[in-house]
């Protein structure tokens, strides 16, 4: 039992989504991610212990990695990759026993800003951590977040700008949320955000990186 829940995190740090991924060679036609969840529940695993025991402990290794720069964004996208194949799977028997995720996450690149690879990767380590994520995209504007943030009150929310010229719309956002009478915590990021910047726009958190995000946010949360 627990030799397969450390097949399935070996498999996520590979990124082996399924038999017939290709590297590492030697590793050809033998299980991935998705065989193994599904062997996991045929074994009669519950779906919380492979998502903990092993899909989020996979993505842990991979985001200590790449927050030590011991690898680099193409793997990191194989491994969520690898991961989303075996959450797909457990993703109704999870539903069906009314286990709750760590927390929601509401997350988007903001208004003006079309880069979304980093958002990207926030969005799929958090996942990868247990959260539940409310992915609005692209070029939000404040009142989607806003739209987004009634529905989920107890949500964090993520806002992502790539651009100098987008990022000082967080600010606005920030304002536009409290005014809108909301209190949902918010981080920031995005390669021209800091820490100074967040402080001064009174955002809750700041990230540098994926695997910093999902620290934040348990942070914020006040959970392990
Ligand atoms: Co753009 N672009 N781009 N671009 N682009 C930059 C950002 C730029 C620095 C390039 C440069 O001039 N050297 C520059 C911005 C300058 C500035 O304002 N400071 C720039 C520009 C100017 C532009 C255009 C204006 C170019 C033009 O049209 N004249 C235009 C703007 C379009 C728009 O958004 N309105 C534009 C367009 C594009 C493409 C569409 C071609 C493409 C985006 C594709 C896409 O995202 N789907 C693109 C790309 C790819 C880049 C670069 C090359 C790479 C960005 C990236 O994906 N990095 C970038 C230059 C560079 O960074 N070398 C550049 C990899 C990614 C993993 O890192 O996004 O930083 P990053 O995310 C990190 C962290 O920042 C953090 O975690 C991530 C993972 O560790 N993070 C968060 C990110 N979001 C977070 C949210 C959080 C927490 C952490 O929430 C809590």
């Amino acid at each position: 039992m627990t030799d397969l829940l450390a097949l399935i995190k070996e498999n996520v740090i590979l990124g082996r989504a399924d038999a017939k991924s290709p590297f590492p060679p030697d590793r050809k036609g033998q299980p991935g991610v998705a065989e193994l969840v599904r062997q996991a529940l045929d074994d009669d695993l519950g779906p919380k212990e492979i998502l903990e025991g092993g899909l989020i402990k996979g993505m842990d290794v991979i985001g200590q990695r790449f927050k030590a720069n011991e690898i680099y964004v193409p793997e990191v996208l194989i491994a969520a990759r690898a991961m989303k194949a075996g959450m797909a799977i457990i993703k109704e028997p999870l539903a069906e026993t009314g286990a709750k995720p760590v927390g929601t996450l509401i997350i988007g690149t903001v208004k003006g800003d079309l880069h979304d690879i980093g958002k990207n990767l926030v969005a799929m380590m958090m996942e990868g951590a247990g959260f539940h994520i409310i992915d609005l995209e692209i070029d939000v504007p404040a009142d989607k977040f806003i739209g987004a943030m009634q529905k989920h009150p107890d949500a964090i929310v993520a806002m992502s700008a790539l651009l100098t010229n987008t990022m000082v719309g967080m600010e606005a956002n920030i304002k536009a949320f409290r005014d809108a009478g909301l209190s949902n915590p918010v981080m920031v990021g995005g390669a021209p955000v800091d820490e100074i910047y967040a402080n001064k726009i009174k955002a809750q958190g700041y990230a540098k990186d994926a695997a910093t995000a999902v620290e934040v946010a348990k942070q914020i949360l006040g959970v392990n």
